[in-house]
């Protein structure tokens, strides 16, 4: 007997992406760029378009009904995003402009608060950018040490490595659900209890992961989860930072001003409670309710279904590879979400990029911003294709159609 094997009717999600209903070259569009940003539904736009033409007012300040109803729409995201993540309360849910702000948050409060020199702080060799400067920035500022567990040859964490590089001097472990240069699915259920054993506390970098698989904050047992709302079909400009209320109540302020403030005097200021606290200045409110909208309109997506299909896409990307010479996949993991990053032999990824281009076809060429991740693999730049619930196996078929005509291209 099969397994069971959830039917997803992909046709019926495409429609409701308007922009993937185009020609690019005078091509169908194929957009497999969705590690880079996903591509919105009409209820996002719908929300957005709704909130300007309709309810556009400044938040927790104005007495008017337009200022109400605004304050009202972003604090109903905001219990979205609780949900969503399963956080415990909504003083939880901070709103950022994405991960990387989100990260920065709360690497400039470990820096102020709870790095001393001596102590540790542990990340992972396939961390993206944002994963990584702002930990060697909080370092270089209190004189705590950078650690790097290692990855294997698949693009796996080494957890021997991981757990060997954990110490009683360990102040937090900061690393990424999945890798958005290799797709590699971390096991940060384990990674998380080693951690916690060690006594760190523990930053989930959910940039790429929240889109592929649901996320509950209290399962995984997590002290911080970052996110961008652009990744998970919500607009750009916006994300989250979940913290556990006591480390969000134990950091500084991140950015000051209005807003975050409860009284200010010249002598002293009064911060406002959370979440506000984090929350400096005017928000990015048609942002916050854009990524409400996403997140209920994916709630009304059956899951099991939408991974089963992605998986689909993933296994038959990896098996054209197989099927096709001179290409070879970099990122083997066992279990992978979403990202089929590789090298064409004698073809710069760029010449890829442009080549597939012409054909109407979108993929990402370059470092992904994980320089150490290249030089781990001793490669300049990988070609990275990204799926998305709306991509299609005709799709996946058409790529190969492609990568093949580029492979005789350059031959
Ligand atoms: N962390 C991971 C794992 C990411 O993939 C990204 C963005 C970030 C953090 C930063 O997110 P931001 O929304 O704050 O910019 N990754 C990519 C990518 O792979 N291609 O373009 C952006």
């Amino acid at each position: 007997m099969t397994a069971h094997q959830p039917v997803f009717d992909v046709e019926a999600l495409r429609r409701q992406f308007p922009i993937l209903h185009q020609e690019v070259h005078g091509r169908p569009l194929i957009y497999l760029d969705n590690a880079a940003t996903t591509q919105k539904p009409q209820a996002v736009i719908d929300a957005i378009d709704r909130y300007y033409a309709h309810d556009n007012a400044n938040v927790h300040r104005g007495v008017h009904s337009l200022s109400e109803r605004a304050t009202a729409a972003m604090e109903q995201a905001r219990e979205s995003v609780r949900s969503f993540l399963n956080a415990g309360e909504v003083a939880e849910v901070i709103f950022t402009r994405g991960t990387t702000e989100a990260i920065n948050l709360v690497a400039h409060g470990f820096a102020r608060e709870v790095l001393r020199p001596g102590d540790e702080v542990l990340i992972t060799a396939l961390e993206h950018h944002a994963n990584i400067v702002p930990w060697q920035q909080a370092c270089a500022a209190s004189g705590a040490t950078l650690k790097v567990a290692d990855i294997d040859d698949n693009g796996e964490v080494v957890l021997a490595d991981f757990e060997a590089k954990l110490s009683e001097r360990t102040r937090i472990a900061a690393f990424a659900h999945v890798s958005n240069a290799l797709g590699t699915i971390n096991p940060i259920e384990k990674m998380i209890a080693l951690a916690r054993a060690a006594g760190a506390a523990v930053l989930i970098d959910g940039a790429q992961a929240v889109a592929h698989t649901p996320v509950d904050v209290q399962a995984l047992d997590c002290d911080f989860y970052a996110l961008s709302g652009h990744k998970l079909y919500g607009p750009t400009g916006i994300g989250v930072l979940y913290g556990r209320h006591e480390w969000l109540e134990r950091l500084p302020v991140y950015q000051t001003g209005g807003d975050m403030i409860r009284e200010v005097s010249f002598d002293k200021s009064v911060f406002a409670p959370l979440p506000h606290k984090f929350e400096a200045g005017t928000p990015h409110i048609a942002g916050v309710i854009g990524l409400g909208a996403a997140i209920e309109w994916l709630r009304g997506v059956d899951w099991p279904a939408l991974i089963a299909h992605e998986d689909r896409l993933l296994a038959r990307a990896t098996e054209r590879a197989a099927g096709l010479p001179g290409m070879t996949i970099v990122g083997r993991a066992q279990r992978k979400a979403g990202v089929l990053s590789f090298m064409l032999d004698g073809v710069h990824p760029h010449d890829i990029g442009t080549f597939l281009d012409f054909e109407g076809i979108a993929i990402r060429a370059g470092h992904h911003c994980a320089m150490p991740v290249m030089t781990r693999f001793n490669v300049p730049a990988t070609a990275r294709a990204s799926f998305a619930a709306y991509n299609t196996l005709a799709e996946v078929d058409r790529l190969f159609e492609a990568l093949d005509s580029v492979r005789r291209t350059f031959a």
